[in-house]
């Protein structure tokens, strides 16, 4: 029995979620932005640590730590914001092959969330030794993704 009053609630309902799901698709070009802030905050991040690394400046563990573990959380943002239908909407310096590619993709950006896991773990302990080294390794899993990646112009 279908109540005019009904399907009018029924309407409501399934209009109301489309809507939610609609929210819940951003524009390419709100990805694009996300994920090139993200990766701005984890380079911004990611220097002083890469510079204590190279002893070009003074080592200061409580950098260390709280730098490690800022990266710890931004390294989990900006996969999801590389889906298909991102490949392009904004200028942005990814490669096309990265979404031909998605395993190797996640390979590589599994690598760098694996480094960073270490990085945050050494940085919780007190061996300076292993968090220089575990600095070195995150540094490597960044390049290789970029050099893989990441163009060195932006393209539309
Ligand atoms: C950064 C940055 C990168 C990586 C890479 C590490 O801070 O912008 O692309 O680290 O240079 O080798």
């Amino acid at each position: 029995m279908t109540h005019p009053i009904r399907r009018l609630v029924l309407s409501a309902v399934l209009l109301a979620n489309a809507g939610a799901v609609l929210a819940q698709a951003p524009k390419p070009e709100a990805e694009i932005r996300f994920r090139q802030s993200v990766m701005n905050v984890q380079g911004r991040t990611l220097g002083p640590l890469a510079q204590m690394a190279q002893d070009k400046i003074p080592f200061d563990a409580g950098v260390a730590a709280r730098n490690s573990q800022l990266l710890e959380m931004l390294i989990a943002l900006p996969w999801s914001a590389f889906g298909p239908g991102t490949e392009r909407g904004a200028p942005t310096r990814a490669d096309m092959k990265l979404w031909s590619e998605p395993a190797k993709f996640k390979e590589a950006s599994d690598k760098a969330r694996d480094a960073v896991g270490k990085l945050a773990a050494a940085a919780r302990g007190s061996d300076e030794k292993a968090v220089r080294s575990a600095i070195g390794e995150v540094g490597k899993a960044c390049k290789g993704c970029h050099d893989d990646y990441q163009l060195k112009e932006p393209r539309s």
